[in-house]
């Protein structure tokens, strides 16, 4: 008796994939599913998600528990490696086959793109206050370029979520930023009742944008999709950039794109399986 499991990684934010595809409930609870990302006493992951059968109009559903066994309303860099299991489960020979998949976000539709690259419609992002959700502004404002304090310094920060929080600020150097002390303040101010992920910004030029991310609930991860979208959407907010852009994480690029036709971001990258595992049923 065990666990099956499929680890993937999106340039180096990893997971333990799940078939859960015959029941509504995903086979771990949180407090499980947390052991399992231990990178000692587990498996050792950014995450773990659960392929789980569809709800309303959608093939599946993805069901996400970061690291310290909070449940995020979306992932994407997981939507990619999800996209990727559920081609290797189902056969699918069609290397540019679109899955829908229901999340707490709504439905996102991941897209193959040959062997190991996936293009993600993210759908569109939402900008006002109360949908971050910060109380930087009032509920029907966005938050563009605002000065928030944290760790004795102002900064100039924007507020986007992608179905989950995220807070960018742009920065002259991204290396520079000492991320362990200041993601968690970011993350635990009292401005964001969710919580919220911190994406630090270096532009270097205006299709070419280096990141740095504190997400919430996981820490210092070498990559995060819906940060990437965000940061993307902050910076044309911001006219520091292009509408469409490559973003460079510590685990490598995406091409990020904020569609002006429909006003939804795409995002192309890598979604890579690393190996197949069974774990004992002791956690
Ligand atoms: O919103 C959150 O709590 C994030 N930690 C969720 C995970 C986001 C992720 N890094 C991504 O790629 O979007 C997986």
């Amino acid at each position: 008796m065990g666990i099956k499991f499929t680890k993937y990684h999106g340039l180096g934010n990893d997971f333990i994939l799940i078939d859960n595809r015959h029941d509504h409930t995903p086979c771990l609870n949180s407090e499980q599913a947390m052991k399992l990302c231990d990178r000692h006493f587990g498996v050792g992951a950014d995450g773990v998600i659960f392929a789980l059968p569809p709800q309303g109009e959608s093939d599946y559903t993805m069901r996400i528990y970061n690291s310290d066994g909070s449940e995020p309303e979306m992932c994407g860099n997981g939507i990619r490696c999800l996209a990727r299991f559920l081609a290797d489960l189902d056969g699918k020979q069609d290397t540019h086959h679109t899955y829908q998949i229901h999340t707490l976000a709504g439905i996102i539709r991941p897209q193959l793109q040959g062997k190991d690259q996936v293009t993600v419609n993210m759908g569109q992002p939402y900008l006002l206050a109360h949908e971050i959700p910060t109380t930087l502004a009032s509920s029907e404002e966005k938050v563009i370029s605002q000065p928030l304090s944290v760790a004795d310094q102002s900064w100039q920060v924007t507020c986007v979520s992608m179905g989950n929080p995220h807070c960018i600020t742009f920065v002259d150097n991204a290396d520079g930023i000492d991320l362990e002390t200041i993601g968690p303040e970011f993350e635990h101010h009292s401005a964001f009742p969710k919580r919220t992920n911190t994406e630090f910004i270096e532009v270097v030029s205006q299709d070419y944008l280096k990141m740095r991310v504190w997400e919430r609930g996981a820490g210092i991860t070498l990559a995060c999709g819906t940060g990437a979208c965000a940061s993307l959407v902050a910076a044309v907010l911001n006219q520091l950039s292009d509408r469409a852009a490559t973003v460079e994480l510590p685990g490598g690029c995406l091409h990020i794109e904020w569609s002006l036709q429909d006003n939804h971001v795409y995002m192309t990258g890598a979604a890579t399986k690393v190996f197949d595992g069974t774990v004992a049923a002791i956690l």
